[in-house]
Parts: structure tokens; C-alpha cells; sequence
């Protein structure tokens, strides 16, 4: 075990009143920003007990006590209305806070739910339900007040702004770098109006509103161990107002793929239709009825607009020297830019029959 890391979580530990004696503990890698540590405690009455221990990323998150307000509130929201099922439970510190600070960083602690969770799954019961459980997760928030949250990142999936800055950062790179990237810099600005079209409608006034997840990749959901039901959304730190096409876009893009997200397969990745349209089916049992015209009618482009979006943002973190996505090697953003854009390519290949589905199950 990594020492400084071992003193650091039973400090972490020791402030939330975690009560019992240390054990053990394994960094959990699903992650792309912050650091999650499953900690288990042996109880005075000689259970063992799991907790979560999770530093947040405060280059990402630069305002994290406004992170940890929005998720009291989004949480409360959801206890109210789902009263006994599993729900993630934040300690609280001597002081009453949901975190500690120190000179490591901005920790939080919550309960461990027993789970099971999908990188890539191609089981569609476990697909549906992950469709299912995000729909539930908006409909459940289509009553909050959107107003009481701040919004943790500004411009969070504001597709347009992230291709400027990409352009931005691009004019300012070493030429050398700059012409490592280009052909795949090149195809995103060539797609530039497609990927941009949920932004541009939003401004136009023609699609609304919602209080939506913004990071709703499947291994977000946690599923029961032994069967096929989705237990609890988790990962709510970037809950703001955004665009129900962020949320299924987000999904799909993930889901969907053939391979993993930083696969450097980038041969086989493409959208698998089955899983597509398994997810879309569990989302629209559950939303379906709330959603306008427009939002409908633009399904299957969000899929396309989150995938180009990330794109740019591993473009672009990698072009700076991956300061936001943690990386395993060097190249980590650009394989995961190319994987991205792969399945962009395919997605182009695959809208009109994707809307197809989408309909279809509007129509159901
Ligand atoms: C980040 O760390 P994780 O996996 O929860 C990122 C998402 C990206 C995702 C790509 C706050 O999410 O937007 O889609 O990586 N979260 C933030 O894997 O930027
Ligand atoms: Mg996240």
C-alpha cells in the first residue's frame, strides 16, 4: 500500500468518525478525474463495513463545496421520493460538513453499496436498465427548482464553446505537435455544424431546459450483483441544468460502443445497434411523455454532438499535456481522441436509423 495515500484515508476516516479499526483499502480506477478509494473498517461489534473515500478533483471542480450543495439538495430531492431503496448517504465531519479539507485536498466520504457495475455490456436486460434508471433519474429531478443549483462547471456541454477552445489551444501548439494531431483535428472541425447542432437549437430557443445527470456513462449506474437491476445513479457531481440529449447522447457514446472508450482498437469501435436501441427503449419508457417534439427529433444528433464533444476535449487535453483527464501513458487523450472520433464515424453512418428507433419507441 501506498503510504502517504494509507495515512492520508484513515486521517480522511478518522475525521467523518468512522468508527472501528482499519483494515484495508483499493483505489477503485473507473474514474477519469477524481480519485475513489473502497475503505473497509472492522466495527467494534466485529462486522467489516465498506465506505467510499473520494478526493475530488479541484483543478476540475474549482468550486467543490458548491459541488457538495448541489448533491445535499439532488439527494434530498431523490430520498424524498424514492423513501427505502438505496440512496448514497454522505457522513458528515465533527463540524457538520460533507468534507474535510487538508493540504492533500477536498475528500468526501459515503456508504459503499454492495454492486456491480458495466464498462461494456452487452447484455441487454442490464442495458434497458440502465436506459430505465438516467430517464427515472431526470423524471425525478423534472420537479427540482433549477435555480437552488450552481452550476459546478460553466459551459459543462456547450459543444460550441469547447470546439473554440480546442481551436483556441491548437493555434497556440508546436507546430510538430499540432501536425501529429491534424487529421484528426481536421475531421472534427469538418463536422463542426453536426456536433453543434444541440448548442445552436438550445440558443435558438427551440430546445428546453432540464435538470440533467451530465456524465451518464453505464459504470454510473450501480446494478445488483446477481441479476440485472439497476440499484442507484451515482456520480452526481456535474447534476445542472443541460439538455436531455447531453444525458442520452452521453449514454450512447458510452454504452454503445464496440470497444472500450480508450481503446486503441479504434478499427472495431462503432455504434452497436442492439445495445442502442435496448438503451433507448428503458430511457423513453421513461421519459418519453415529458419530452417536446424537438427534443425527440434530435436523439440521435446528440448522440453524434457527445461524442464529437469529448473528442475535442481529449483533443484538446492532450494538445495542453493532459492537465484535466488522468492518464496512464502519454498518449492516454489521444488514443482516447481517436477511439472517440472512430465511433463519431460510425455514428454519421447510423443516424438516420437510429431516429428510427428512437421513434419507434416514442410510438410504442
Ligand atoms: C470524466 O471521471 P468521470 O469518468 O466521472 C468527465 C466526463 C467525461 C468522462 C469521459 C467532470 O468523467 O465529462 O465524459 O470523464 N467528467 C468531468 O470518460 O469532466
Ligand atoms: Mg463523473
Amino acid at each position: 500500500m501506498d503510504q502517504p495515500i494509507l495515512n492520508e484515508i484513515k486521517r480522511v476516516c478518522d475525521e467523518f468518525c468512522i468508527n472501528g479499526s482499519f483494515v484495508s483499502y483499493e483505489e477503485m480506477k473507473q474514474g477519469n478525474v477524481n480519485s475513489t478509494y473502497k475503505v473497509n473498517f472492522i466495527q467494534p461489534d466485529g462486522n467489516l463495513k465498506t465506505y467510499i473515500v473520494q478526493k475530488l478533483n479541484t483543478f476540475v471542480f474549482k468550486k467543490p463545496i458548491q459541488v457538495m450543495e448541489n448533491i445535499d439538495k439532488v439527494t434530498e430531492h431523490i430520498r424524498a421520493k424514492k423513501n427505502g431503496e438505496q440512496a448514497l448517504h454522505f457522513h458528515h465531519t465533527k463540524e457538520r460538513n460533507t468534507y474535510v479539507i487538508d493540504e492533500y485536498g477536498f475528500w468526501r466520504l459515503f456508504n459503499y453499496i454492495p454492486s456491480k457495475t458495466y464498462d461494456i455490456c452487452e447484455d441487454l436486460r442490464v442495458i434497458k436498465n440502465a436506459g430505465k434508471a438516467f430517464g427515472e433519474f431526470q423524471m425525478l429531478l423534472g420537479d427540482f427548482d433549477a435555480k437552488l443549483l450552481h452550476e459546478t462547471i460553466p459551459f459543462f456541454h456547450d459543444t460550441k464553446r469547447r470546439y473554440e477552445k480546442l481551436i483556441f489551444d491548437a493555434k497556440k501548439a508546436p507546430e510538430k505537435l499540432l501536425q501529429s494531431v491534424l487529421p484528426e483535428y481536421e475531421w472534427l472541425l469538418s463536422v463542426r455544424d453536426q456536433a453543434c447542432a444541440l448548442t445552436r437549437m438550445f440558443k435558438e430557443g427551440k430546445l428546453p431546459l432540464r435538470v440533467t445527470h451530465n456524465d451518464t456513462k453505464i459504470n454510473n449506474v450501480l446494478f445488483e450483483k446477481d441479476g440485472t437491476d439497476a440499484l442507484v445513479v451515482i456520480d452526481l457531481d456535474t447534476v445542472m441544468p443541460g439538455l436531455v440529449g447531453n444525458d442520452f447522447g452521453d449514454a450512447i457514446r458510452f454504452a454503445a460502443n464496440n470497444v472500450e472508450e480508450d481503446s486503441p482498437d479504434f478499427e472495431h469501435a462503432g455504434v452497436n445497434m442492439d445495445v442502442f436501441g435496448a438503451f433507448t427503449e428503458g430511457f423513453l419508457t421513461q421519459t418519453a411523455h415529458t419530452l417536446t417534439k424537438n427534443e425527440i427529433d434530435t436523439l440521435s444528433i446528440s448522440c453524434l454532438a457527445m461524442a464529437c464533444e469529448l473528442s475535442t476535449r481529449f483533443l484538446d487535453d492532450y494538445i495542453l499535456g493532459s492537465p484535466y483527464f488522468k492518464i496512464n501513458y502519454p498518449e492516454h487523450n489521444l488514443v482516447r481522441a481517436r477511439c472517440q472520433i472512430a465511433l463519431a464515424k460510425d455514428m454519421l453512418k447510423h443516424l438516420d436509423e437510429m431516429q428510427k428507433i428512437v421513434n419507434d419507441c416514442v410510438n410504442k
